[in-house]
């Protein structure tokens, strides 16, 4: 087994710069040894570089969709590279960067595997468009922006057109887990289109253990096969021990929920590929930042396959 470390050091999608720091302090912390012990054989792409367009255009002010050039340009970039993995056989095992780089490796991942199941554990539903965004900040759009029946393909941002040559999220191919700050459009989709979604509500009511069986029974209920993607937004646990992130919403995943998410889908043996985003070690001070590193790694570890005993 091979693994391909691919570093996205995305910010575009949000405000905060000090997002792009995330991949460079998962690898300081130790992520590759981390890999190897487990048996992994690392491989790690060159970062790709956001800011080094070959046609650099002007940035147009599109304020229902902010900075999608650069965002449809770079995750384009991250689409390319991670179905080449995958091409390849190796694990794609991608560091945000902000969320908007679910874009290219959601984009990706289905088109190299059409039969993809996907895990989105967040606080947010990321299924904003530009129209229903109240804030504009593509980190909130990558699946608005790639779900079956939402945009119509003139709708697409500037910058994103080629999301248009790639296949779409089926509502019944994904699984929310964590949710508890969705706005009021992403709701209504979530109701009408009947998106699997265990909120913070449900992780009380039947615990994580039930949710996760429930997550992964219903992505694979018609084929035990299937394969999965996570991606694992570090806002989804809560700010106690995850502070380092843009936008922390209280009420969280605690430390061994959060442990237990990865757990379980490693456990399935289906993850066939895996992102980490968010985290930002310029929004924390004291030891803010490293603990929220240090879980973010420890989260990797455990989806790329570690178990207690
Ligand atoms: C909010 C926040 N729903 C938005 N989204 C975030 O701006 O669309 N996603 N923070 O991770
Ligand atoms: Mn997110
Ligand atoms: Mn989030
Ligand atoms: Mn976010």
């Amino acid at each position: 087994r091979t693994a391909n470390v691919i570093s996205a050091p995305m910010t575009y999608g949000q405000p905060y710069v000090g997002t792009d720091c995330g991949p460079r302090w998962l690898k300081e912390a130790g992520l590759r040894s981390m890999l190897s012990n487990l048996g992994w054989r690392v491989k790690e792409a060159p970062a790709l570089d956001f800011d080094d367009f070959s046609v650099h255009k002007p940035p147009k002010v599109n304020n229902s969709a902010k900075n999608s050039h650069i965002v449809g340009e770079g995750t384009l970039k991250l689409a390319k590279l991670v179905e080449e993995t995958i091409v390849a056989g190796e694990f794609p095992l991608i560091l945000g960067g902000d969320h908007s780089i679910g874009l290219g490796s959601l984009a990706a991942v289905l088109k190299a595997r059409p039969d993809v199941g996907i895990i989105w554990v967040d606080a947010h539903a990321d299924l904003n468009t530009p129209n229903s965004s109240p804030s504009g900040n593509m980190h909130g759009m990558p699946i608005g922006l790639l779900m079956d029946g939402v945009l119509t393909p003139d709708e697409m941002p500037p910058g994103c057109e080629w999301v248009n040559d790639y296949p779409r999220i089926s509502p019944d191919s994904i699984v929310y887990v964590g949710l508890r700050d969705v706005d009021s459009e992403e709701r209504k989709l979530i109701r009408k289109l009947n998106i699997k979604a265990f909120t913070m509500t449900d992780i009380d009511r039947y615990g994580i253990g039930r949710v996760m069986e429930m997550s992964l029974g219903h992505l694979l209920q018609d084929n035990p096969d299937r394969p999965l993607h996570l991606s694992y937004d570090i806002d989804a646990v809560d700010p106690v021990f995850a502070p380092a992130t843009g936008t922390t919403v209280r009420g969280g995943l605690t430390f061994r929920e959060a442990h237990y998410v990865a757990e379980s889908v490693a456990a399935s043996g289906n993850l066939a590929s895996a992102e980490i985003v968010e985290l930002n070690p310029n929004l924390s001070d004291g030891s803010g930042a490293t603990e929220t590193v240090d879980l973010g790694l420890q989260i990797v570890t455990s989806l790329m396959g570690k178990s207690i005993i």
